[in-house]
């Protein structure tokens, strides 16, 4: 009998190929709909979305699992007519593991003056800055999910003191867990603030002037630094911008913004004490992604229970 096919419907920038796909999914068919605008879609049952055109799920009536491209579904739930189907969202080692070697990389680079440096070899100037030990810093991680768990594990691994907060109360190994009731008591003990939260209406705009004002500024980076690679919408730009001018922040590396591309004109480009990546801390491996919708297309089919399915209540 032949396998129901498979709707692509994702906006990415040309990597991702159904044949890629098709390979890794035992000769199901794959449809993509960018190639294929005109495409029947009145019989498809699984589609692989990432930021849906609002008229989609208007078009797919025998819909059954709608599969995210990313981590993230914030550019689902942005969507209108959304089918009351299972959400499966993508967790995969690989999208873990780059997002770890992502914050550890800008830990260090705080933690070991990287912009100083870089700067002094501009000037072909030889000279040692002091650099705190690891262990006098507190990586403070918002949001201990797949990547957030990961991250502090690592963190740990390379000598900071790390710290976590999440919804509910975590148990991790060396990372001291707070919950919701006790944000204040976390943030003023973290000197390098990480998010790693979904973006949802609880986590809009959560990391603003006030929250960055309750961050530890005794520490030895000279001041609190803020690293955001969860989504942009949490974040407030303006008090970023005016953070960083008025010193309650001493550097921000930024992976994710509130307009993404970032406009050519934000303030944010010209920070010397500003890391900008192009959301690209982790990056969706199609070899991976192939494996990720195999296996779940088998469970279903088979009548297993599909994994890392999107609570629609909280919304992640
Ligand atoms: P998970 O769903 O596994 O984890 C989310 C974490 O955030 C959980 O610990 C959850 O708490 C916590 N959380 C959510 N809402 C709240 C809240 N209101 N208050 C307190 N804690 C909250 O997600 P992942 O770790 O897999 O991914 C996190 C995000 O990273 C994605 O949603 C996406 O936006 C972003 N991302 C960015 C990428 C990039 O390249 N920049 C790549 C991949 C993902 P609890 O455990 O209690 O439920
Ligand atoms: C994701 C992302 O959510 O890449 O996976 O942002």
């Amino acid at each position: 009998m032949d396998k129901s096919p498979l709707l692509m419907a994702i906006e990415f920038d040309g990597s991702v190929k159904a044949g890629n796909l098709e390979a890794a999914l035992g000769g199901r068919k794959v449809i993509d709909l960018n190639e294929n605008p005109s495409a029947s879609l009145e019989e498809i049952k699984y589609a692989l979305v990432w930021k849906p055109d609002a008229e989609l799920f208007r078009k797919l009536p025998a819909l059954e699992i709608l599969f995210s491209a990313g981590a993230g579904v914030d550019h689902i739930f942005q969507a209108s007519n959304i089918p009351d189907v299972p959400i499966v969202r993508f967790v995969d080692h690989s999208l873990t593991t780059q997002m770890s070697e992502w914050v550890c990389l800008q830990c260090l680079m705080q933690l070991r003056r990287q912009r100083d440096y870089d700067k002094l070899q501009k000037e072909h100037h030889w000279k040692e800055i002091a650099q705190p030990m690891a262990a006098d810093i507190t990586v403070g991680i918002m949001g201990l999910g797949e990547l957030g768990k990961d991250a502090a594990s690592k963190l740990d691994a390379l000598g900071f003191k790390v710290a976590g907060w999440s919804r509910s109360k975590k148990t991790i190994d060396n990372v001291d867990c707070y919950d919701n009731d006790e944000l204040d008591i976390f943030l003023a003990r973290t000197d390098i603030l990480v998010g790693l939260l979904p973006f949802t209406p609880q986590t809009k705009g959560i990391y603003n002037r006030a929250m960055f004002e309750k961050l530890n500024r005794d520490n030895l980076l000279g001041g609190p630094v803020f690293i955001n690679a969860g989504r942009g919408g949490s974040h407030v730009e303006t008090d970023i911008i005016a953070c960083l001018r008025d010193k309650t922040l001493s550097a921000v590396s930024l992976d994710v913004f509130e307009v993404e591309p970032l406009p050519q004109d934000s303030p944010l480009w010209d920070f010397e004490n500003a890391i900008l990546t192009p959301h690209s801390a982790a990056v969706t491996d199609i070899n991976a992604m192939g494996k990720h919708l195999a296996r779940q297309l088998e469970r279903y089919e088979t009548g297993l229970p599909l994994e890392h399915i999107v609570d629609r209540t909280s919304g992640y």
